[in-house]
């Protein structure tokens, strides 16, 4: 690991009351020193007001320097957080100073690695600072920092705990054991700890669709006929004008989108280009667009009128049928509507509410309150799963498979250890932490 002293900005650039830019190494207290122009003792968590001087000795700022020494720190290393007046001019001379002086401007999430390599959190939870501070709803939010408590790696600890239990039982047995008699009563005891454990892995594994769901949020999109009122009734269900429309069909030509949290899980709610033969090579595109947003869908909201027919998805999709203009017409017997509304007068829109909720509640239903954030977790746990399959197989084929069902279940332990990040590759935590942003 690089043992450079890293700066960045901490908070985001432009103008506010303060800014933050934060120091991380061994040569934190020497380049504050040089930047305050002064020798000031900094010692454990002091707070002290000094100067803040750039080139030729000017004096720019007074700045708070707050002193985390090492291993009391976010990084684990020696940290100062150099709080300055939020303009972009002040915090620029800042990082120029500091970097004049010899540090170097962090990589994106380099303070997080550095607080991975030194150990003050494992890998979930540096994963969880990321998702934390790119959260789209309070839940999602209140989530993350949950697992930054650890919830989520005490589970699998609990699961690594029990099959290391299990492992050495079984190579006690095959290693030093020379008492055949309570072989039997080992093999059985080992296949209910393997199929415990394949359930609860499971249930993790399916838990990924609440964990995509807050992050990348669950996308509703209203489609339908030219003129069936999608864009009206985007606007009530936003109860705001965010759509134009009018009674010439082909009004909305582009997707139009609008970022929302419903049952706690953000969504995105996409207004579309009414479906017909495109009469413009604009409207052409448009309908393209329409088609690709309803591919992209997590819920598709297919409007229909007296006047218009209900588009035919034919596919796996969830969709809502929902009948437009019930306040001139309703939906003739065997209409597939499920819903009858008035997006004109706002009537049936809290009930269209609550069937979106429910749809997207399922869609991310896990069942639990731990849930598993990301692809490289997904990956290691599939992996300890298929590893815990072998060895229940090989338990079950009795006492001369015991060193197969050994060997199967250390390579599930080493999946578990991967997942924690107790082993890992240079590689992998290139992948996790160049998605963080500068300074954390
Ligand atoms: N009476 C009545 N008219 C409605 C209702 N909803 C929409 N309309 C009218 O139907 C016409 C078309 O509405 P839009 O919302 O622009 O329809 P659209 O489906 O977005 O149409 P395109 O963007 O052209 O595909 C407008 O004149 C609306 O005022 C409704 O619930 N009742
Ligand atoms: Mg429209």
């Amino acid at each position: 690991m690089s043992t450079d002293t890293i700066v960045a900005l901490a908070t985001p650039g432009g103008r506010s009351s303060i800014s933050v830019v934060r120091l991380s190494g061994s040569k934190s207290i020497f380049f504050a020193q040089k930047l305050s122009g002064s020798k000031y003792e900094f010692y454990k968590r002091c707070v002290v007001v000094l100067p803040v001087y750039i080139k030729n000795s000017e004096k720019i700022d007074d700045a708070v320097y707050i002193f985390f020494k090492s291993p009391a720190s976010y990084t684990g290393e020696d940290v100062i957080e150099i709080c300055c007046h939020g303009n972009p001019v002040i915090v620029g001379s800042v990082l120029d100073r500091l970097c004049h002086f010899g540090a170097r401007v962090a990589d994106p999430g380099e303070y997080t690695k550095r607080a991975f390599i030194n150990g003050k959190m494992d890998l979930v939870q540096a994963e969880s600072v990321g998702l934390l501070i790119s959260a789209r709803s309070k839940d999602a939010a209140k989530h993350q920092s949950r697992n930054l408590s650890g919830g989520l790696s005490k589970t699998i600890s609990l699961i690594r705990d029990d099959l290391l239990v299990s492992l050495s039982s079984l190579e006690y047995e095959f290693d030093i054991s020379e008492d055949d008699s309570g072989i039997g009563g080992l093999l059985n005891k080992s296949l209910k700890v393997m199929n415990n454990n394949i359930l609860l892995v499971k249930d993790l594994l399916r838990s990924y669709v609440r964990s995509k769901a807050y992050q990348q949020g669950v996308r509703v999109v209203i489609c339908g006929q030219t003129n069936a009122g999608k864009s009206t009734l985007m606007n009530a269900l936003l109860d705001s004008n965010r759509s134009i429309t009018s009674d010439t069909a082909g009004t909305t030509r582009d997707t139009i989108t609008s970022d929302l949290v419903v049952g706690g899980v953000p969504i995105t709610l996409v207004d579309t280009a009414g479906l017909r033969d495109p009469q413009t090579p604009i409207e052409k595109e448009g309908v393209a667009r329409t088609w690709k947003e309803i591919s992209r869908a997590d819920l598709i909201i297919s409007v229909h009128s007296g006047d218009t027919q209900p588009i035919d998805y034919n596919d796996n999709t969830e969709c809502l049928y929902v009948f437009n203009k019930v306040d001139i017409g309703s939906p003739g017997p065997g209409d597939c509507a499920s819903l009858s509304v008035s997006a004109l007068r706002g009537d049936g829109i809290d009930g269209l509410w609550k069937k979106i909720e429910d749809v997207v509640l399922s869609l991310s239903y896990t069942g639990s309150d731990i849930f598993i954030n990301t692809a490289r977790q997904k990956d290691s746990l599939r992996l300890c799963l298929d590893s815990m399959v072998r060895t229940k197989k090989a338990l079950k084929n009795g006492a001369h498979e015991l060193e197969l069902a050994a060997f199967e279940l250390r390579a599930a332990i080493n999946s578990l250890d991967s997942f924690l990040g107790k082993v890992t590759s240079e590689d992998i935590l290139e992948k996790v932490f160049t998605g963080f942003c500068v300074g954390k």
